[in-house]
């Protein structure tokens, strides 16, 4: 499983021996070269980033650190080593060897999960893409061009299995992953979230928290496939994901922690006393919140999926770490309780569990949200400050789903629209919150420097300290 670093696509796959696939790959590599130069981080070309690439999939190959110019980032396609006799682990075909050929029934199925998850990748490179222009600090500019950059390398993950399975299709495929862009009212891009603005830093970090995170459980459910191919690559994905989350907890905490640090220094509580000295008030990171959980709830799709059933009774997408649910893994006879907007009322009821799939992984989506949520109040305990974060009500301004349509508070009450309307300003970042937002976003580049905003990271990058040159401006 070494890499091929010297390849024109570094690889652990092979590629050498599959002359179609590496010119197809080869042919798609200028398109994406001139995505990146268009639509990544804008400005930066010449910049030398510390960056980690991986040379290896072994734990200790997989972070390599060095200067890099970010168009000359070492994209390619890396899987994590097979299983021997791995077999199906849930579904129909639960037992079987897995298949490392796309089955021809589940042709379009497979296309379509790739497809969607491909599409997210280079959407939120394009979402970030200015954000460099107004980096608190060093330590988070190259922090964010490492993200950019892996959401590059794992649309080239996509990439590769479209090419590599797809054929003719999956050509097309991986041209029109380019073509889409994120916000664009013809081309947009596939899913709701993607095509949001992520116009200042406030959001990215909740962008990587809340958005980054449901990458981690669609990732999960898409590395427990019987698609082989599938699995492994979401596999060493998800080693990657592991830092976009950290980045979002440990953003979010160190605005929480500059906050409180203000607060105290102050002797206040009120907002515009902790506005007027440069942080951001407690209620309006919780309304940044509001806005960015339920946007990212909506990306599990329905509550109840006929699509989800179908993939995970096919195998092709199963459930958050499959293999240690102790269960039957067919669920036909199971039931999985789902809250559910019926008659104007919210109510649990009992589903199929099969039908319930998308809910499960929501579900565990919403406990693991609410660890980073336990941990940004333990910020404010330590400070002895009265005020808690709370993850609103799932039906909290939802699109997808059974509480689409309806206006439902973050405690869980149906309201009117004349009620909703009312209160939402309490609820939902304002225009004028994210005026004062972005009017803090000036960049601070100087080495140990940062923004008012946000207080430094407790520790930097590759046992670097916080003030290391981690970006070098040529
Ligand atoms: N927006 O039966 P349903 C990441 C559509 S993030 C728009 O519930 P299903 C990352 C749906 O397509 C992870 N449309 O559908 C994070 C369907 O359309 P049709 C991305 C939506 O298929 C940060 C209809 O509604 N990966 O990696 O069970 C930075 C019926 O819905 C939405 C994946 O999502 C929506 N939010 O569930 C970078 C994994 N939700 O058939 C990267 C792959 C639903 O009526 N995708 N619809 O035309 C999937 O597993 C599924 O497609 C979904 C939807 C879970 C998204």
């Amino acid at each position: 499983m070494t890499i091929d670093l010297n390849s024109r696509i570094p690889n652990n796959v092979n590629l050498a021996d599959n002359r179609r696939l590496q010119r197809a790959l080869e042919s798609w590599q200028p398109s994406f070269i001139s995505w990146w130069k268009d639509l990544g981080p804008e400005g930066t070309h010449d910049f030398d980033v510390y960056l980690r690439t991986a040379i290896s999939v072994e734990a200790e190959g997989w972070a390599n650190f060095g200067y890099v110019k970010m168009p000359e980032y070492r994209w390619g396609i890396f899987v994590a080593p097979p299983v021997e006799g791995r077999t199906i682990p849930f579904g129909e075909h639960k037992g079987q060897p897995v298949w490392q050929d796309v089955p021809g029934e589940y042709r379009a199925s497979l296309r379509r999960l790739i497809v969607t998850q491909g599409d997210t990748e280079p959407a939120s490179v394009e979402q970030q893409r200015q954000l460099g222009l107004t980096c608190p600090s060093l330590y988070d500019l190259r922090n964010i061009f490492q993200v950019n950059c892996e959401e590059g390398r794992h649309l080239w993950a996509m990439v590769y299995l479209l090419q590599a399975h797809f054929g003719r299709d999956g050509r097309e495929e991986a041209e029109a992953m380019l073509q889409r862009h994120s916000g664009d009212p013809d081309k947009p891009r596939i899913l709701g979230a993607f095509n949001e603005e992520t116009p200042d830093w406030l959001s990215y970090f909740m962008f990587t928290f809340f958005t980054d995170r449901d990458g981690k459980y669609q990732l999960s459910s898409l590395a427990e496939s019987g698609f082989d191919p599938l699995a492994r690559t979401c596999q060493f994905m998800l080693t990657e994901e592991a830092h976009h989350m950290f980045i979002g907890t440990t953003g979010v905490m160190r605005v929480v922690n500059r906050t409180c640090e203000v607060m105290n220094d102050l002797k206040t509580d009120d907002p515009e006393k902790v506005r007027a000295a440069g942080a951001i008030d407690l209620p309006t990171l919780q309304r940044y919140l509001n806005f960015h959980y339920s946007v990212s709830l909506d990306l599990f799709g329905q509550e109840i999926s006929t699509n989800a059933a179908n993939y995970y009774t096919a195998g092709l997408k199963g459930r958050f770490q499959e293999s240690k649910i102790e269960d039957d893994h067919q669920l036909k006879n199971d039931i999985y309780n789902i809250t559910l907007l019926e008659d104007g009322k919210i109510k649990e009821m009992e589903y199929n569990a099969l039908l319930a799939v998308n809910e499960r992984l929501r579900d565990d989506y919403v406990e693991d949200c609410q660890l980073g949520v336990n941990r940004w109040n333990r910020v404010m305990k330590k400070f002895k400050i009265d005020f808690q974060f709370e993850l609103p009500h799932r039906g909290f301004r939802r699109v997808i789903g059974t509480f689409s349509g309806s206006h439902i508070s973050p405690e869980g009450k149906k309201l009117t629209k004349e009620q909703w309307d009312k209160r939402v300003d309490n609820w939902l970042p304002t225009d004028s919150d994210r005026e004062f937002v972005i009017s803090l976003q000036k960049a601070v580049v100087e080495p140990g420097k940062i923004a008012s905003w946000v207080a430094p990271p407790s520790r930097g990058i590759d046992g670097h300290p916080f003030d290391y040159e981690y970006v070098r401006f040529n």
